[in-house]
Parts: C-alpha cells; structure tokens; sequence
C-alpha cells in the first residue's frame, strides 16, 4: 500500500470515529475545527486520487448522488409484519399459546418505533446496501440515502455477513424544526415525523436526505443463532458493532412484567424524542424462536402490543358513496378536518347501509372518531344531544352514483352492489387495481393516471395496459408528461411482466383472492393453466382454501371475459409462473452434512449459517448417518471416510453454485 492510500484510510478511520462520537454517542472527542481541518485533507487527497474512491468514505456521507429511481431488490429473507395485541387479554393469548408449545419463556420488550422498517446488509464488515421494507418481500434500494444518516457505522468489526433490521425515523425535534421551515417557504408540510421520514428516505437527490436529521435504532438480527443464543445478546452484538440499540428495553420473565412495563413506557411516552405506536413483546431463546416458528403472516414468537386509540369529536359534513372494483358500494363520510393520532383526518369508512341504520350516522351530526396508527378511522358513535333539529336519516342510494344504473342488494348480504360490470367506476377500479403496488406494482400507474387514462379512451380493459405504449403522443399531451417520465411508465409496465403468478392472481381480482390466497395458489399450481381446470373439490382440499374461495375461483374462469383476459396477458408475455422466493427447498434440506478443507469463496462460519438456513444439519465428524460431505482443498481423513462409506461427496464449487442458484451468494 502506498504512502498515500496509507494516509486516506487512516484520515477516513479518525474521521468514522468522530463521527460517530458526535452523531451516535453524543460525545465528541475533538473540537468541530479538528474535524474540520481532517475533512478537508480527505477532500483534497481523494480528489488528487480518484483511484482510491470508496462509497463508505467519510467525504461521502454529505450526499451528492442523485438516483433516477429506487431500484427494486427482492428481501434474502422477508421482512415480516407482527400480529397485533390491543390490551391485556390479547398479551395473555399470546404468553398462553406460548406456554402450551414450549413451556415458560422469558420475553424482550421493546419500544416499536413509528418509523421506517429498513434492512442493511453488510459483507466483510462493511455497509453495502440498504433495503425498506416494501411489502416484505420486495423493497427498495436506498443505500445512497441511508449511508448519509451519520450514526450508522460504514465499517464494522465483524466479517460475516450480516443482515441488520431496524427502523429509520425522525426525531420530534427535527420533525418541528422541518415544518416550520417549509411553512415559512410556504411549502406543504408533513403530517408527522413517519411521513418526513418516508419523504426523506425516498428523495431521489441525497444531499437532501442527509440534510433531513434521519436517526435508526437497529433491533433485529436474522440469523442471529449462528452467532449467539438469545435475542438480548444479539442486540448487545449490535450495540458492540455499534448500532444504535435503543436502550429502553427489558427482559421480562412472564406477561405481567411485560404489562407492568407497558404501563411504565405508555407513561413515558408523551416525554420521549421520538414517536413510537406500542411495543414489541420478543420470546428472547433464539432457539425456542425457531421451534415456535411462524403462521403464514407472522412469527410466534412475537407481538405488537398497539397503544389504544385516540379519540375526537367532529362533525358530519357529507356522506356519499363509492364503487369499488367489485361493484361494491361503500358510504363514507366526510368531516371538518381534525389530527387524531398525529395524522388529519377528514374521512372514514361507513361500511355498509346497516352500519349507517345501526349508529343511526346522519349530516351534520357531531361524531366521536377514533383512530389507532395505521388503522383507519372510524366513527364510534354520534353523540344525540348534539343532534340538529332538522335532522334526516341518511337514505341510501338505489342508483349507482357513477353509471346510474339500479343497484342491487344479494339476499342475506350486508354489502349492496352496481351490477354494471361496464360501470366506469368498476372499470377504474380494477384496473387500478391490477397496477397496485401489491399486485403487479406499476409505478406511475395509480388510480389518478388511470382514471385519465380511461376517460381518454386509452384503458377500458386491464388488458390495454400493454397496448399504452403505442399511445405515447396522446398520453404525453393528455398528462402534461415528459418522454422521460413516458419511457418510464412503459418500463414499468414491462417490468410488470415478471411480477409472477401470484401477483397476477391477486391483479385480476377474483372475489374473495387476496394477495395471500393467491400466493398459496401460485405455489400449488405453478402456472395458471394448472389452476383454471381446477375442479372445486380439488381446490377446498387445499389448507387455507375454504369453499367459498374454490366456488368463486371456478366461477371466475367459467366466464369467458376473464378467459379471454388471460389469454391476452399470455400474448403480452405477461409471467404467470410461480417460482418460489422464499422456500429455500434444496439437496441440503434435511441433511446432514460435514464440511471438511479449507473452504477458498466463504468462510466456514458462513457456510454453516447458510446450510443451517437451509435446515441442513451440520455435524464434524462422518458416519453412516452423514448424507453429504462437502470438501474444500487439502481434506482429509474425513473425504477418505466418506469415500469408504459411499456418502454423496460434493465440492466446494459444486457448492457454491448451489448457494448462488438459492440465491443466497451473489455470483461473483
Ligand atoms: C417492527 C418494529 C419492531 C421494533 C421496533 N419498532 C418497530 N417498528 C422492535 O423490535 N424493537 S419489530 C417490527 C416488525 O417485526 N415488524
């Protein structure tokens, strides 16, 4: 190494420690001008040495990358959702359950941030990229924008490879600070620091992200066994790497400790810098983790414990109705404007016309309004003395409010529907649909972009999304768009085409599919054709398939418009094929293998953590019981056993391609 890189990378350690120091640990160890000075030495040497440019370097963390767009990156493992708890008989389930499968456990509690949820990876002990959550299986690439949050180590001290979740937020303080400034600009301001930090984290020029003032606690570890034992020291093996664990945490040893300690956080809550929406109840034995194991949504071995929801009192201004892709007609009411929840709210769901009968809900009424976090709003109850005198029950429609046609109220169904299946309302609807982001993810396709796009006669059918690339003229006059952001949109379109069976299942909408159903389906089927001669016995045989989902996919294929659908996505080399991301179903599943020699493309460590996710087991020595014996160079005694007993040799290459066709090394 030359006397110069020697130089750089001894200015870029100094400068990541006191950085650290004063973004992470709040204590800095040298006045700003030092810091200063060491900065501007970087600059000028790195711009002297191009050739020793490092994405992590501390010159870097300012931002200047501007992204076109976020790259999409399928999670190596899902970022999963937790089940949710509202009070103390939901906790005692969760503990009871728990008791009755693996006996007493005792629990981390957490406080559950109202951030971003955010994956990092780390390879050689280095940042190399940062994924958001996205629906838990696909996500974006934010790494430009993540490296700019100064807290976060760029180097650690650990060479395998780890795979960091936490949560990105923003501090109460930057949030004010933020608004204030946008309102004296006379710019729109965020509803709440989640928002500032979605906003922030997705801004396509980094030099705004850093500026944003984005904090992250770090609080979990998949993985974590190779390493240790229980979720606690795995969040010490992050605090010791240098993440930032947030400290207000406790180990519990049964559900009234937990309970206890709720109590004490929802006290403290008001107080705290940042915003947080409940806890996280974690079982703390790794293993005991493992063998709770998970139901299709959720792991077992965890809960969010939701703070209730706050109320408000507003008034009734409208009630009207809408038409989903179903046909369905839903009420919904409109309010003068209010903030529950950190969030403003001005609309809320009625349901149906028996809710609207049972809560007897009319204009003008005043309302009491609830609303927890992420769930939507809802009218409790109407507060009668309040009531004005002219008051008139709400009549519910008998037309369509978008195509007036008569609707139609099924026997025994609290739901009323437009019929209309040309009804434009229905058209949008399903089109939007088919575009969402849980479906085949188009971006720029949203329920705005379609409607347009519908009026203009451009889209009547899901299907016409295909042909839009040949309406460039039309699409760029109609929307003001620039060719940029049309060849965009048609990339988007194309990409959609790989999306897989089960988004395409979930796409076309068929009653009663949502987007889990159509993955258990994808997965059953593999390909559409499979599916459609289906029979419905076949279909109820399946778990998580219950008659009225079978009655209503054969039904759906038994129309020939939805027949014709498919065969037009077919034409557009739409994928409808299902390959499995997440089930890791491999020669190593449920073996047991050795590992002998030196291994050339990955550590020993990693390669056991790597079959272990493949639920092989690893053992050191070979006997009859051993099914593979992988060998790197100058094996031994231990190849020559295998050899004697005949057992399935395999090496190190052969096994590296297996890793990198599981997607679980990168094809270097
Ligand atoms: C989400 C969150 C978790 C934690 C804190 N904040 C969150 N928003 C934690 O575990 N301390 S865990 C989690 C999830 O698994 N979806």
């Amino acid at each position: 190494m030359s006397d110069v890189q020697k130089h750089i990378e001894e200015l870029r350690r100094l400068l990541e420690l006191y950085n650290l120091q004063y973004y992470r640990d709040d204590n800095p160890s040298v006045p700003d001008s030092e810091y200063d000075r060491l900065m501007n030495e970087l600059k000028k040497l790195e711009a002297e040495h191009p050739e020793f440019y490092d994405a992590n370097s501390p010159t870097q963390r300012v931002g200047g990358a501007v992204s076109e767009g976020f790259t999409k990156i399928v999670h190596q493992r899902n970022m999963l959702s937790l089940g949710n708890g509202y009070n103390y008989e939901d906790l005692k389930q969760f503990e009871d359950r728990i008791i009755s499968e693996v006996g007493p456990v005792e629990y981390i509690v957490e406080l559950k941030m109202d951030g971003l949820a955010m994956s990092m990876l780390y390879q050689n002990g280095k940042f190399v990229q940062a994924v958001t959550r996205g629906d838990g299986v696909v996500g974006e690439d934010v790494t430009a924008n993540v490296r700019t949050i100064r807290s976060i180590p760029m180097n650690i001290d650990f060479k395998e490879e780890l795979d960091i979740r936490g949560e990105v937020y923003m501090p109460r303080s930057v949030f004010r600070k933020l608004n204030e400034e946008r309102e004296s600009r006379g710019e729109a301001l965020f509803a709440n620091p989640r928002n500032a930090a979605a906003g922030s984290i997705r801004q396509l020029d980094s030099r705004i992200a850093a500026s944003r003032g984005l904090e992250a606690y770090w609080y979990h570890l998949p993985g974590a066994e190779a390493f240790v034992r229980t979720h606690e020291e795995a969040l010490e093996l992050l605090e010791k790497q240098g993440f930032r664990v947030n400290p207000l945490r406790r180990k519990c040893r049964n559900i009234d400790e937990v309970w206890a300690f709720i109590q004490e956080m929802a006290q403290k809550r008001p107080d705290l810098p940042y915003d947080i929406d409940g806890m996280v109840i974690k079982v703390n034995d790794l293993a005991k983790q493992q063998q709770l194991g998970y139901t299709v949504k959720y792991p077992k071995w965890a809960i969010a414990y939701k703070f209730p929801a706050e109320e408000v009192v507003t008034k009734v201004v409208d009630i009207f109705c809408t038409v989903g892709r179903t046909g369905k007609v839903t009420p919904n009411a409109r309010f003068v404007p209010v903030e529950i929840a950190q969030t403003n709210v001005e609309y809320a769901t009625l349901h149906n016309e028996d809710y609207i009968k049972s809560k007897d809900i009319r204009v003008n009424d005043s309302v009491v309004v609830h609303k927890a976090g992420d769930i939507i709003p809802e009218v409790v109850k109407v507060i009668m003395e309040r009531r004005p005198e002219n008051s008139e029950s709400y009549i519910f429609p008998k037309t369509c409010p978008v195509c007036g046609m008569p609707l139609h109220r099924f026997e025994d169904e609290a739901d009323t529907y437009c019929i209309n299946s040309e009804c434009p309302a229905r058209v949008v609807e399903s089109i939007a649909h088919f575009a969402s982001r849980d479906a085949m993810n188009i971006d720029g396709l949203g329920e705005k972009k379609v409607e347009m796009f519908h009026k203009a006669g451009l889209l009547n059918r899901v299907e016409n999304i295909f042909e839009l690339k040949y309406c460039r003229d039309e699409i760029m006059q109609l929307d003001k768009m620039g060719s940029k952001s049309f060849d965009n949109l048609v990339n988007a379109i194309e990409e959609a085409k790989k999306a897989g069976l089960d988004k395409v299942l979930f796409g076309i909408g068929i009653k009663h599919i949502g987007a889990k159903a159509a993955r258990v389906l994808a997965q059953r089927y593999k390909n559409i054709d499979a599916l459609m001669q289906a029979s419905r016995e076949e279909l109820t045989r399946i778990p998580d398939v219950g008659e009225v989902m079978a009655d209503s996919i054969v039904t759906f294929f038994e129309d020939e418009q939805n027949v014709k659908l498919v065969e037009s996505l077919k034409k557009n080399n739409v994928i409808m094929l299902y390959e499995d991301k997440d089930s890791f179903d491999s020669v190593f599943t449920n073996k047991t293998v050795v590992l002998t020699g030196g291994l050339d493309h990955l550590t020993r460590s990693q390669a056991e953590a790597l079959l272990g996710q493949l639920q092989a087991k690893v053992t050191g020595s070979v006997s009859k019981k051993t099914d593979i014996v992988i060998y790197g160079h100058d094996a031994g005694s231990k190849y020559d056993k295998a050899l004697q007993l005949g057992i399935q040799l395999m090496d190190e290459d052969a096994f590296v391609s297996e890793l990198e066709r599981l997607d679980l090394l990168k094809k270097s």
